[in-house]
């Protein structure tokens, strides 16, 4: 069952200058950064407001590492903006399945390691009326960081 929003990730030309935007205009502090290197991304979480069922939301801003990963063609062709939405799960395998079992595209036959090591999948954007969207099980580890 989705239960909350985990993430908005937002593409962006430079991540330093993104962040600073943030803090600068809302107060908001990086609780977390990382380079993934599988998605070709580096990347800023900044918290929002915290639940019960063991995460958060968060702005993911992302500066693409390379320029054929998937934030760094989107930025070449749209540029800066709001790439892709992320739900939280308990159960990203079995809401993954659910999807499939709809007709919606899953780009991953199996979730992989997303920020602060949660598992992550996508559904097809062009399956979602032009959402790229995100399924996420926090790491129990995030919810004590
Ligand atoms: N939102 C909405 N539509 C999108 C999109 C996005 N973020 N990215 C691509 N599209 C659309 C394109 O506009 C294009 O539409 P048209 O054919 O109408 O022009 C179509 O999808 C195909 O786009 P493309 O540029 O040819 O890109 P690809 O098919 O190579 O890749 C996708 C698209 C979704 C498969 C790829 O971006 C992907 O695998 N995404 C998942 C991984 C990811 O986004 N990682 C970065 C974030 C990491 C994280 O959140 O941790
Ligand atoms: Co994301």
């Amino acid at each position: 069952m989705l239960t909350r929003i985990d993430h908005i990730g937002i593409a962006c030309f430079d991540l330093d200058t993104t962040v600073e935007f943030y803090r600068a205009t809302y107060g908001f502090e990086v609780f977390h950064t990382e380079v993934n290197e599988e998605q070709g991304v580096r990347e800023a979480m900044i918290r929002i407001n915290g639940t019960s069922d063991g995460g958060a939301s968060y702005l993911q801003l992302l500066e693409p590492t390379r320029e054929d990963s998937a934030v760094g063609k989107w930025l070449a062709k749209n540029g800066e903006g709001v790439h892709h939405i992320a739900f939280g799960t308990a159960d990203v395998d079995a809401d993954a399945q659910a999807a499939r079992d709809k007709g919606v595209r899953v780009l991953y036959d199996e979730p992989r390691r997303g920020s602060m090591d949660s598992r992550i999948t996508f559904l097809h954007p062009k399956d979602c009326h032009g959402v790229l969207t995100e399924l996420v099980t926090a790491a129990k580890a995030a919810e004590d960081h």
